[in-house]
């Protein structure tokens, strides 16, 4: 049992404490106290979160935000205090903690169907809708320029030059694509730049299994995973969810014949989508939604690469090659978003 969990204020003494969820980036557990009462608790990943204190104080703004618009208690996290009234608890090690109530009854999907795919996208765009009046200058940073695909570019070539795992070589076709599709990584900060896409408050990170669903009706409960709520752009936020959700084939299927863009998918999450955010978005985002859609999964096939060259430095991974796998799915699917760039563009407007 991890000591840690001294430090908060849970309903009873905790009996078990173990592995839970697939994220890529922190770990997390499932406890269970004496009195049968469940929680979530998380170690933040400070290599990747640089300043886990601001970061919890994002999260405990943004949930208190959220609990403002939502009447339901089990649609928003909620986290459980230290004994000292703080988000976070430190260990001997110097290592950042957090608990979470579980959300009860509900479940985590790893893909979706169409009907769960568009619960999540009414879930995503609501939660764009509810923080739309949320001072975005009170959010720090958590990581800075997160989904700035030109600055991804520099890393990329940086890990490309680094060559640090000596996997170049084995992975030129890969690089070759990323590198031809350096003009388009522009489009969406070059717009931004131009005062033509807003700053909003967004997720950043929106998979499906940041959603929980009701384990019972399926309809989607809570959005989770906040430690990239930050200031962002709402197209991004749609592109991450087509990223993932509109793939026919699990983002690390080694088997490039099963991985295809679903175009009826990317339909079935727009319209979910812009029925909960679509009047609050301008003309320019929606205009540019599928721009998004490539530009998240350029972006993230380029990470995983760049991760890959590097030795599997930031992403978890369970078996060798992993990364690359990832990666590929990623440019497979840039590859098809292209063949159906027309239809793509077609259904936004
Ligand atoms: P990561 O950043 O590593 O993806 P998440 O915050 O998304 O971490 O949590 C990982 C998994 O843990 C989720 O996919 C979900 O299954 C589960 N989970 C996280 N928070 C809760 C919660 N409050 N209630 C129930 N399940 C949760
Ligand atoms: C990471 O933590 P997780 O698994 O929800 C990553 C996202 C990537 C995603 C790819 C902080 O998300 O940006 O899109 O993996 N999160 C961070 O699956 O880098
Ligand atoms: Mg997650």
């Amino acid at each position: 049992m991890h000591s840690v969990l001294s430090c908060f204020a849970l309903s009873g003494a905790p009996v078990s404490c173990e592995p839970y969820g697939n994220g890529h980036i922190n770990g997390t557990q499932l406890v269970v106290c004496e009195s049968g009462t469940r929680y979530i608790l998380q170690h933040i990943n400070t290599n990747v979160f640089r300043e886990p204190e601001a970061l919890m104080r994002n999260i405990e703004l943004v949930t208190a935000h959220l609990r403002t618009k939502v009447s339901d208690p089990r649609g928003v996290l909620r986290l459980v205090m230290t004994h000292e009234g703080l988000s976070y608890a430190v260990d001997v090690g110097g290592e950042y903690w957090r608990v979470y109530e579980l959300v009860e009854d509900s479940v985590c999907y790893q893909s979706a169907d169409r009907a769960l795919f568009y619960e999540s996208a009414v879930a995503f765009g609501r939660f764009q809708n509810q923080l739309a009046d949320f001072p975005a200058t009170q959010l720090v940073e958590t990581i800075p320029h997160f989904h700035d695909t030109p600055a991804r570019y520099e890393a990329f070539y940086r890990a490309v030059d680094n060559n640090a795992a000596g996997r170049c070589e084995a992975v030129l076709r890969e690089i070759d694509f990323v590198h031809e599709r350096a003009p388009f990584s522009h489009t969406l900060t070059d717009l931004q730049a131009a005062g033509e896409l807003p700053l909003r408050v967004t997720h950043n990170d929106t998979k499906i299994n940041n959603v929980l669903f009701d384990a019972t009706t399926n309809q989607a409960l809570c959005v989770i995973d906040l430690d990239t709520v930050m200031p962002g752009l709402s197209v991004n936020d749609f592109g991450d969810a087509i990223r993932f959700g509109a793939s026919t084939a699990a983002e690390d299927e080694p088997d490039l014949s099963k991985v295809h863009f679903d175009l009826d998918l990317y339909e079935t999450y727009l319209s979910g989508y812009l029925s909960t955010c679509g009047e609050s978005l301008t003309k320019t985002e929606i205009a540019m939604l599928h721009v998004g859609a490539k530009m998240m999964t350029l972006e993230c096939g380029m990470r995983f690469l760049a991760d890959h060259l590097a030795g599997d430095v930031y992403f978890h991974v369970t078996r060798p090659g992993q990364n690359l796998d990832r990666a590929r799915t990623q440019f497979r699917l840039v590859e098809e978003m292209e063949q159906n760039w027309a239809k793509m563009q077609k259904l936004v407007r």
